[in-house]
């Protein structure tokens, strides 16, 4: 309130007097309900200075002049200590806000849970890093394949248990179409584009019609394949020595027993001496010392008849093992279907 309109409120001590309570009651407003409260008390149709105001008109000529001007300012003022009190009240409320809601950024954060890698897939990776340590490639192809590269040009013929629909996933409606049960294919894909030399591991998902304790309908596998001039089994047995070595210690050894596979020949088992007992004859390796790791062999000349490779030019080798048993055996787990339960538990450990 400005010193002037006091001084010229004293020749109106009616004025003065609303004024001044008026003032008086808005300074005094705790809340924005108090200060609106306010207004409608001192400036609303039934205040004392709007009855004064609408009684001017019919004063005398000689009052009117003077209780005209006095009035309006003494309304203009009200108004603006209005506005000053509710703009001190929203500060005053914005200022309490942010007390209230201040955060304190030199608290340390609430620790976040660290996630990791599958114990599948840390082992799908240790693989990749031991063969692409020996110069192998990494390829990949697609899960649902055909007939074709799953099993005719990989020499297996018609009538192979393999293909019967109880061992295999087909697709409905689909003659061609199966779920593949190696990853063998990609292999055949591979030779398909590309000329000798060729050193590639596949690593990838593999499904076949079994589930107990140790078969899920859908496993891992990592298949590798090496196709140059005068490949040996020499080759594949140094080959699959140094993964052993790399995987599961430098003291282990391998041995390979014959076998059968339809797309190699001669065709083996590969074992590795027992990790638990050195060799000696455990619980874990039956007695025996060895624990099987994969299957290999050298491909089948007919295979690269499939893919117009040369079997005067070229030999080669091939293997395949499962992911799930290899990580099985370094890492001590009993029951395969543990990396598919997703029990945090057992997750956790690796
Ligand atoms: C096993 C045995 C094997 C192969 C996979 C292969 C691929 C081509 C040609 C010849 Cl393109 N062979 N793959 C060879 C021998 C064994 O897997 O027990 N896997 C879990």
């Amino acid at each position: 309130m400005d010193f002037d309109l006091k001084k010229q409120l004293q020749r109106h001590p009616g004025l003065a007097a609303i004024y001044e309570k008026a003032a008086a009651d808005i300074a005094a407003a705790e809340t924005e309900a108090a200060l609106e409260a306010a207004r409608v008390r001192h400036l609303g149709r039934k205040s004392e200075l709007s009855r004064m105001l609408r009684a001017i008109p019919g004063m005398s000529p000689s009052e009117r002049p003077l209780a005209g001007k006095l009035g309006n300012q003494a309304r203009a003022a009200v108004e603006q200590a209005l506005a000053g009190r509710r703009q001190a009240l929203e500060s005053e409320a914005l200022d309490r806000r942010l007390a209230e809601e201040r955060v304190d950024i030199t608290l340390p954060g609430e620790p976040f849970p660290n996630g990791r890698l599958h114990l599948i897939t840390q082992t799908l990776w240790e693989i990749e890093d031991i063969f692409t340590g020996l110069g192998y490639r990494i390829a990949e192809g697609p899960e649902i394949e055909t007939d074709y590269y799953n099993f005719t040009a990989l020499n297996t013929p018609e009538g192979h248990p393999a293909r019967s629909l109880h061992d295999t996933f087909f697709i409905e409606g689909e003659a061609e179409a199966l779920l593949r049960t190696h990853t063998s294919p990609v292999q055949i894909r591979v030779m398909e584009k590309e000329d000798p030399p060729v050193y590639v591991i596949i690593p990838g998902r593999v499904y076949r019609r079994d589930s107990d304790a140790t078969h899920t309908p859908m496993f891992h596998q990592v298949e590798g394949l090496a196709v140059d001039e005068r490949i040996t089994m020499a080759d594949l047995k140094g080959t699959l020595e140094a993964f052993a070595k790399a995987m599961f210690g430098a003291e282990r050894q391998i041995r390979l027993r014959p076998h059968y596979f339809p797309f190699t020949e001669p065709s083996v088992e590969v074992d590795v001496s027992c990790m638990i007992c050195g060799g000696e004859g455990c619980r874990s390796c039956k007695q025996s010392g060895w624990l099987e790791i994969l299957g290999a062999g050298l491909v089948d000349p007919n295979v690269f008849g499939f893919v117009n490779y040369e079997p005067d030019e070229v030999t080669g080798f091939a293997f395949g093992m499962g992911v799930e048993r290899i990580a099985m055996l370094k890492h001590g787990v009993t029951d395969l279907r543990m990396f598919y339960d997703n029990d945090l538990r057992f997750i956790k450990q690796f």
